[in-house]
């Protein structure tokens, strides 16, 4: 795909982020669009947000494990990019109009001390880790009815719109990683139950396919940016009025509220 037909993808995407619009699939009229084209899009429309003063605070894995894999129908992790504008303090309330057709997730988060380049193993990843703690994503597809290909999801970030961070950061080796209850709640009710051990076995795996991924791309993480392991339960739609909470074993909670 040529450079000018690669940019015009990315303004397409980008502007259905920008206007909060569903918009068609564009591997169906794309034939040429692989899964390396993909992650050339998904860099270029977010070189446009960073053009118009955003920063990029880190990335997040996608799609690591059985649950989110089998509700989406896509079988292999994704990575996208985390700007600024995603970050969501801690118990913030935001507005449901101002997104398409928003989902919420639990997840694990990493706080990286190091800069990290594959190829690594997860042991060698978790050396790069300030910190883990509690996570919500909030996922909104920019494609109609949330149905895409891999590389369709893939130029489109993987879905992000927003995150927030539990307020507990505790080391990596402070807490059992490996196997950490996850309860999803809305309104008080669970509606998602998972553990850390969903995250492709382990989220140190997570992270570190993350970096070797990159590394095939000639990327890498960078000390003090965010990385979110990926959904440990399937995705669940939100209302307004909601109260969503991830309950995280050993790291305490993440919260969102939906006006
Ligand atoms: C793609 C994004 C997946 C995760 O944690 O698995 C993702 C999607 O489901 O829309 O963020
Ligand atoms: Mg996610």
């Amino acid at each position: 795909m040529s450079p000018e037909n690669i940019q015009q993808l990315a303004a397409i995407v980008d502007d259905a982020v920008m206007n909060r619009t569903e918009i068609d699939q564009i591997a169906a009229t794309n034939p040429a669009l692989t899964m390396e084209v993909a992650y050339q899009i998904q860099a270029a429309s977010v070189a446009r947000r960073i053009e118009r003063g955003e920063r990029l605070v880190g990335m997040k894995m996608g799609l690591t494990s059985r649950a989110k894999m089998e509700q989406m129908g896509v079988h292999e992790p994704i990575y996208g990019r985390l700007t600024s504008s995603m970050i969501l303090n801690n118990g913030a309330t935001i507005q449901h109009g101002d997104l398409i057709h928003p989902r919420i997730e639990p997840e694990v988060a990493f706080l990286l001390k190091r800069d990290l380049s594959g190829p690594v193993t997860p042991a060698e990843a978790l050396l790069a880790v300030e910190g883990v703690c509690a996570a919500l994503e909030i996922i909104d597809s920019r494609y109609r009815d949330f149905k895409f290909t891999l590389p369709d999801v893939v130029a489109d970030n993987t879905s992000a719109v927003l995150f927030a961070l539990g307020d507990l950061v505790k080391p990596p080796d402070a807490v059992n990683l490996g196997n950490l209850g996850i309860v999803m709640e809305i309104n008080g009710v669970a509606v998602e139950i998972g553990s850390s051990a969903a995250i492709l076995e382990h989220p140190a795996r997570s992270l570190a396919e993350l970096a070797n991924m990159l590394a095939r791309r000639g990327e890498s993480l960078k000390a003090g940016q965010i990385v979110l392991a990926g959904g440990a339960t399937a995705a669940v739609a939100i209302n307004p009025g909601d109260h969503i909470r991830a309950v995280v074993d050993e790291l305490g909670v993440a919260e969102v509220r939906v006006r």
